[in-house]
């Protein structure tokens, strides 16, 4: 253009003897080397092997964030990298005026997030869905995601409430070592693994400040209080108990240095999670206070003890067990501990009630070593789930803003990634069942939202129909039949049936879903779901029995025994409760199992979410050594197939992420155009005037067909990477990186043009 209004020959450059139009061609027909692709949309073709070839160049540059279209993808560094999360670069992003234009980070994400919800015309409430596997950094995300916005959106007051005063920003960061200290523990694949899932409402007033928070957990891990696989530990706060106590404290809480427990395997390893004044530090900000914590703790400890109570096969049926050596020592300490009667203890943990025939008569019966085992252990997963339920409540009425004081929230989703092992159970399905629902609404909220403008603005390019994934959640939790319904029909009959009886009703009732895969390789009995991130083999022994969690009634009423403080409040005498806990068979009130619970809670969330303008973060395990500069890429391949990344992509770049109202897209495009409508235009009609614009920009690089259309396709199959709306102009990524790159290079010209005349005149 300039070359025009110079009066030179726009065709060629008398410098470099070359045209522009080859110039252009010759730039855009270079490739951007694989670890500069800001975007997993730009590789070309898109396949699981540019993909990870693109992540893995990226990560040995030390570039962990990189977009995939809607969603970023987090590689986790498994090293320090302290400037990548300075609060000067939070303030970057905050201040920037187009943030997804700088490099992708999480506080890009942050911040979109965030003007969204701040949109005066409509706000509306966001959420962030944070997914990955086990080790991969959603914790660490969700932390840095919560840090970020207690800067950009600090409120400039401060609670008086607890006797604190703070900034309540602070104490909704004290929640987080909190629930980690309670929640999480060292497991083979990370030191500090989550064992429950968490959604957590940030509370924004109409200035956009953060004046509350709300937390929500899934499915804590409480079997992990009573066993622990071998090599992993228990909840990281048992151990900051028995190391950072004082001298005092241990004889208060009757934990002498160097006390074996059974429940407390691996004391030795130092791990930087085992900060017991961290810890007390947070829980007095979130305004427990010194009593409180100590009564806590001393329960923990009666716990510890609890499960160094060991009992051995009595020889005479008739008869109770016996104790194992020591174990009566560990009796006394326990119920002194819990504040519970001896006598009772021991009884109720080897005499179960039964009730019989029409007066329901109660009879009592000697329990077997096993049995006794199974309520010693039940004791405990009973007490630690209420304490935690407890803990988590009382965050939240520290940390809740009162109704009236917000508007609109952004909530973040730290939830456990999809889940495959070679033994794979109720908690597996119930991980992987959250997955496709989350997934299903992944496709569903961003092709729905797609379409919904296309058909506003007036397009008539549709997506074809993506492959959903109802067929699964149709076999997973449909009704009448499903995999759900009659696991929960196994559990409310109470008939005992066989591991293998249970795989044939499955196999049998379900046989017509395309989703139930193929079960020849297994001999034990199991039945295979095809999930979208691949097939998992479910085992089917121990299955009804996990999903009813039975909890023997006279448990509850030991532990409502209790004189303790704390256990009062977490076992309340409330007849209403105990109907919850009856066992199976004897009440006819409709069995809570495992899988409704979880479903219910499962469908809140989800209605929370539907509610919600989603984004979503990918977090990525480069290897399962935590090492740094190591990337495996079997194992990323592994989990770009289970998060879908690829279909994700094509989800993406299928569609027209980029939506520039034309007035905009007419000034930022100029230089590529003519510099004005032509006079039998209309002025007025944008669309009129940009779509001849847009044609001439086709003609002026052809190269731009090439470089946008997937090798394969046909004409017909791929849509022009430009579409012109009534209001916006929708193009592809690839379309917006080459019309830049184009413009750039102009640019570039022009300069050099001028430069030459300058010298020229001088
Ligand atoms: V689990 O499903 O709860 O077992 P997460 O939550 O996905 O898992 P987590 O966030 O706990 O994983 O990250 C595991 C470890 O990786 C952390 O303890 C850090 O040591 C490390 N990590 C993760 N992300 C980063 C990061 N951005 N920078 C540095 C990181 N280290
Ligand atoms: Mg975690």
């Amino acid at each position: 253009i300039l070359f025009q209004v110079n009066g030179h020959n726009p065709d060629s450059d008398a410098q470099s003897g070359k045209s522009l139009r080859e110039d252009l061609q010759e730039f855009l027909g270079r490739e951007a080397p694989l670890h500069q692709l800001d975007d997993l949309t730009k590789v070309n073709p898109v396949t699981l092997e540019t993909v990870l070839r693109c992540l893995q160049a990226r990560y040995m540059a030390d570039t962990f964030y990189t977009n995939a279209g809607c969603t970023l993808v987090a590689l986790n560094p498994f090293k320090p990298i302290p400037q990548l999360y300075l609060p000067e670069l939070m303030r970057e992003y905050h201040t920037a005026p187009q943030p997804q234009k700088l490099k992708p980070h999480v506080f890009s994400v942050g911040e979109q997030t965030y003007r969204n919800v701040k949109s005066l015309i409509e706000p509306v409430n966001q959420s962030i869905v944070v997914s990955g596997e086990s080790g991969a950094g959603k914790t660490w995300t969700s932390r840095c995601l919560m840090k970020f916005y207690a800067v950009v959106a600090a409120s400039p007051t401060s609670w008086e409430s607890h006797k604190i005063a703070e900034r309540i920003e602070q104490r909704i960061l004290n929640s987080n070592p909190v629930m980690e200290a309670f929640g999480n523990a060292c497991t083979l694949r990370n030191n500090n693994s989550s064992r429950f899932g968490k959604f957590i409402q940030l509370q924004l007033n109409r200035a956009q400040q953060m004046t509350g928070a709300a937390v929500q957990t899934y499915l804590l891990e409480k079997t992990r209080v009573a066993c622990q696989a071998s090599s992993e530990r228990n909840f990281h706060i048992f151990y900051q108990v028995c190391k950072g106590a004082s001298e005092d404290e241990r004889l208060q809480w009757h934990l002498p240095k160097g006390a074996a427990f059974s429940w407390l395997p691996n004391p030795e390893r130092n791990l930087e999670e085992d900060c017991f004044e961290v810890t007390r530090e947070a829980m007095l900000h979130l305004g427990i206070d010194t009593p409180t914590q100590n009564n806590i703790f001393k329960v923990l400890a009666g716990l510890l003890h609890l499960g160094n109570i060991q009992f051995a096969d009595s020889e005479d049926e008739a008869q109770p067990c016996q104790l194992m050596d020591n174990a009566k020592c560990s009796v006394r300490t326990s119920a002194l501990l819990l504040q519970l009667p001896e006598d009772m203890l021991l009884e109720t943990l080897r005499i179960r009630t039964i009730r019989a025939g029409r007066q329901q008569q109660v009879f009592r019966k000697p329990c077997s070593q096993t049995e006794c085992d199974t309520r010693r252990d039940c004791v405990a997963k009973l007490v630690y789930a209420r304490l935690f339920d407890w803990l988590v409540s009382v965050i939240n009425s520290s940390i809740c803003a009162d109704p009236g004081s917000w508007t609109t929230f952004i909530g973040l989703l730290d939830v456990y990634g999809f889940e495959s092992f070679p033994d794979n159970s109720l908690e597996q399905l119930c991980i992987n069942y959250a997955n496709e629902k989350l997934q299903q609404h992944f496709v569903a909220h961003y092709l729905r939202a797609q379409q919904e403008e296309y058909t506003v603005e007036g397009l008539e390019w549709s997506f074809v129909n993506y492959q959903d994934n109802q067929a699964c959640l149709d076999l997973i939790e449909g009704s009448p039949i499903s995999i759900c319904a009659l696991i929960n029909e196994e559990c409310r009959l109470n008939r005992p049936s066989s591991a293998a009886q249970l795989q044939t009703r499955i196999e049998s009732a379900l046989a017509g879903s395309l989703c139930l895969g193929h079960n020849k390789l297994s001999r034990e009995p199991s039945f295979v779901v095809v999930h979208y991130a691949g097939p998992v083999r479910y085992h089917t022994a121990g299955l009804v029995e996990k999903n009813k969690d039975p909890v023997p009634p006279e448990l509850t009423v030991l532990l409502q025994q209790s004189q303790d403080p704390l256990l009062m409040v977490l076992f309340p005498i409330n007849p209403k409760e105990k109907t919850q806990e009856e066992p199976f068979g004897l009440s006819r009130a409709p069995v809570l199992t495992v899988v409704s619970k979880f479903k219910a809670s499962l469908e809140q969330l989800l209605q929370v979410l539907h509610s919600t303008t989603p984004h979503y973060i990918r977090c990525i395990k480069p290897n399962s050594q935590g090492q740094a500069q190591t990337f495996l890429r079997e194992e990323v391949l592994s989990q770009l197939e289970a998060c879908g990344l690829v279909e994700t992509i094509h989800i993406s770049a299928a569609g027209f992420p980029i939506r520039q109202f034309l007035e905009a897209c007419r000034e930022d495009q100029t230089l590529m155009g003519p510099i004005s409508p032509s006079p039998e235009q209309s002025p007025h009609s944008e669309e009129a005037t940009l779509q001849p614009l847009l044609q001439d920009i086709l003609h002026t690089l052809p190269a731009l067909t090439q470089a946008t259309a997937t090798p394969g396709d046909s004409d017909e199959a791929t849509p022009a990477p430009v579409h012109c709306g009534r209001t916006k102009v929708f193009m592809t990524d690839s379309m917006l990186e080459i019309l830049e790159r184009g413009r750039a290079q102009v640019l570039e010209q022009c300069a050099r043009c001028i430069q030459g005349s300058w010298r020229l005149y001088q």
